[in-house]
Formats: structure tokens, C-alpha cells, sequence
């Protein structure tokens, strides 16, 4: 049997909350737990392509399992062809719109067709990509801190060998950002990078003026310091030039990656690559980067990001915040604060006990 001549049989999405680490507190919301839609492509061939989706908020859960089943039905009988899905995909989603829920599904759905190929060729995705698996440096990263409740574990961050930290920040006042900044610079030391997020929760006046006063601390990037589709704003913000401007997880497909480039938004890149249009959008991705000579990062998904970044040009650093390790038989763990892609196909494999466990 050749690898690439699946057919889809079934395809089974299931919903899980999954008990993370350390709680994620954001300025605009907290993730205590890993709301996840898994999702199982089923082939004719005994193929099983997996991937998952994380829905932020327990409630995009029902229907994400919804759009998931509803897009499955439609491709039973199809060819595990990712390229011809994503058109189709595309071609439906015209009308609707491809941003939102939708567009997540269709993101996962070309995940779990690469990873499908990927197992079938007995293969790590990032070998179909034509590269190979590749030690890639990682960040720790981390919601809003508490100096002292998280101080050890910032530290711990360091001694496992990661070389970046990222926390969040946009507390009610400036002072608090300042205090917290400080607090986490000292404890790490100036050789680690010190990445923050505000997670849009500034207008452009308010995020230049407390990004000035964060000059001194080496912020090796300001995430997201506006909402995310305020490009402009991004590049207002970025033109002050008190702090390397980053952001790209909320990026719908290429095409919302490109509208952000154009508008001079960033000096880094962050696609999700559940957002970005999956494996296949995440390659197109790669080569937008590159072309505007932006260094890439990934956002969430560990997993699969270690393999899309292993063949991104402008490769910078993976996001370490695993929130799918609960329901795997094996978390992919950090190594010297570095990440390796692992197969065949994404490298992932549903702890069915934890599964049932955290089903809801
Ligand atoms: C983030 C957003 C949502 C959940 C977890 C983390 C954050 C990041 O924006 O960059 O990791
Ligand atoms: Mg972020």
C-alpha cells in the first residue's frame, strides 16, 4: 500500500478538559484547564490521522465537536490528499467566512490528514516536509506570575536549560507590569530572554507608553500588545521602537498573515498553527516569513509545531506550553530546554484512560 492512497472512513471528533500544570491567568481571561476537541481520522486503509484542536473556553467545545463531525461526513469516500482538502475547505467556507471555529476545524482536520500520511509512510511529519527531526529551542511559558508562588518554578525553568521565559502582563495599573517585569528579570538573570504578553489588552497609546518604561528590562519581545487585528495599532506601536513587537496567533490563514506583514505590524512572527490553516497553511506560512525576512515562532501545539519548524527558514523559538500532555500516552518533554519532533506522523498517541477521564 502506497502512503499516500488513503480514503477517508470516519471521522470522530471527541471533547476533553485536560488538567494543565500551571493555570494560564491572561490580562483579558484565565485558562484553568485545556478545553480539547480530539480528532480521528479514520481510513479505509487502518490508517488513524490524530490531531486536536484547543478551544480556549469549555463552552467552544460542543460545537466545535459539531463542525468537526459535520465536515467529516462530507469527506467520507475522499482521499487523504491535504492540498485538494484545504481547497475544497475553502471553496465551502467562501461565503461563511474561514476565521472562527471553522476555520480551527479545517486547520485540525489537515493536521490529522498529515499526520495520517505521515504513518502510513512509517514516517515523522516533519520527514514529509523534507527535513528531519531537529533539536529546536524552546521558551517556558507562563500566564500572569506571582513572584512568590511561581518564583521557583521560573527558576527551575532556567536550571532545566531553557534559555527564554515568557509571562504575561497588563495588570490594572502600569506599576504592577513594572513591579512583576523587574521581579522575574532579576530572578532569571540578563542571559535568559525575557519574552511578555499582554494579550491585546492595550490601546496603542497606553502599550507605547508602558513599553517605554519596561525599556531597561531587555524584553526580548512585546506580544500582542493591542487586539490582535489591529494591525495598524501593532505597527504603531512597533514604530515607537521601545521593544521588538510580536504577534501572529490569532492570524486566520496565510492570507491574515500577509495583511499583517503588509501593514509593518511586527518584527517577529507567531502563527498558531490551528489558526494558521494547519500543516499545509503553517508551510505557506513559512515561506511569507521568510520572504519578509521574519523570524517564526509557534504558538501553543507543541507537538506539531516541532515538526512545521524543523522546515521554517526563519525558524526563532518554539512555545513550550504543553496542554496535551494529560491525554497522551507520552508528553513531549523539553530536553535542555530544547524540543525534538518524535513520529511517525505528528508523534501522538491518545492515552485512552485519560481520555475517558477527562471526557466531558
Ligand atoms: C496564550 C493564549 C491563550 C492560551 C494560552 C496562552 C498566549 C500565548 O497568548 O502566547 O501563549
Ligand atoms: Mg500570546
Amino acid at each position: 500500500m502506497s502512503g499516500f492512497n488513503l480514503t477517508i472512513e470516519r471521522v470522530r471528533a471527541r471533547a476533553v478538559v485536560v488538567p494543565i500544570a500551571r493555570p494560564v491567568r491572561t490580562a483579558v481571561g484565565d485558562v484553568p484547564a485545556a478545553p480539547l476537541v480530539l480528532i480521528d481520522v479514520h481510513t479505509r486503509e487502518g490508517i488513524v490521522g490524530s490531531s486536536y484542536l484547543f478551544g480556549y473556553t469549555p463552552f467552544a467545545l460542543e460545537p466545535l465537536v459539531t463542525i468537526v463531525e459535520q465536515f467529516g461526513n462530507e469527506l467520507v469516500g475522499k482521499a487523504v490528499v491535504p492540498y485538494e482538502r484545504m481547497r475544497e475547505f475553502h471553496a465551502k467556507l467562501r461565503l461563511l467566512g474561514c476565521q472562527g471555529l471553522a476555520g480551527m476545524v479545517i486547520s485540525g482536520l489537515d493536521m490529522a490528514f498529515w499526520d495520517a500520511l505521515g504513518k502510513a509512510a512509517n514516517m515523522p511529519v516533519v520527514n514529509l516536509l523534507g527535513g528531519r527531526p531537529t533539536p529546536l529551542r524552546a521558551y517556558d511559558s507562563y500566564g500572569m506570575v506571582d513572584l512568590e508562588a511561581d518564583g521557583q518554578a521560573l527558576l527551575n525553568s532556567c536550571k532545566r536549560g531553557f534559555r527564554g521565559v515568557k509571562i504575561k502582563i497588563g495588570y490594572e495599573e502600569l506599576a504592577r507590569d513594572y513591579q512583576v517585569v523587574r521581579g522575574v528579570r532579576d530572578l532569571i538573570g540578563a542571559d535568559v530572554a525575557l519574552m511578555v504578553d499582554y494579550n491585546q489588552s492595550l490601546d496603542p497609546a497606553e502599550a507605547k507608553r508602558r513599553i517605554e518604561c519596561l525599556r531597561e528590562f531587555d524584553l526580548h519581545w512585546v506580544e500582542e500588545p493591542v487586539p490582535a487585528e489591529d494591525v495598524i495599532g501593532h505597527a504603531e506601536v512597533r514604530r515607537a521602537g521601545h521593544a521588538r513587537i510580536q504577534t501572529g496567533e490569532n492570524w486566520w490563514f496565510p492570507r491574515g498573515m500577509q495583511q499583517a506583514i503588509s501593514a509593518g505590524a511586527s518584527d517577529f512572527a507567531m502563527p498558531d498553527i490551528m489558526k494558521i490553516g494547519g500543516v499545509t497553511g503553517w508551510m505557506q506560512a513559512a515561506a511569507l516569513a521568510e520572504a519578509a525576512s521574519l523570524p517564526l515562532s509557534s504558538h501553543l501545539f507543541v507537538e506539531a509545531s516541532a515538526h512545521v519548524l524543523a522546515v521554517s527558514p526563519t525558524f526563532h523559538w518554539l512555545e513550550y506550553l504543553d496542554f496535551a500532555g494529560g491525554i497522551l500516552q507520552e508528553r513531549l518533554l523539553p530536553v535542555d530546554g530544547m524540543v525534538t519532533a518524535r513520529g511517525p506522523g505528528l508523534g501522538m498517541a491518545w492515552n485512552e484512560d485519560a481520555v475517558k477521564e477527562f471526557s466531558i
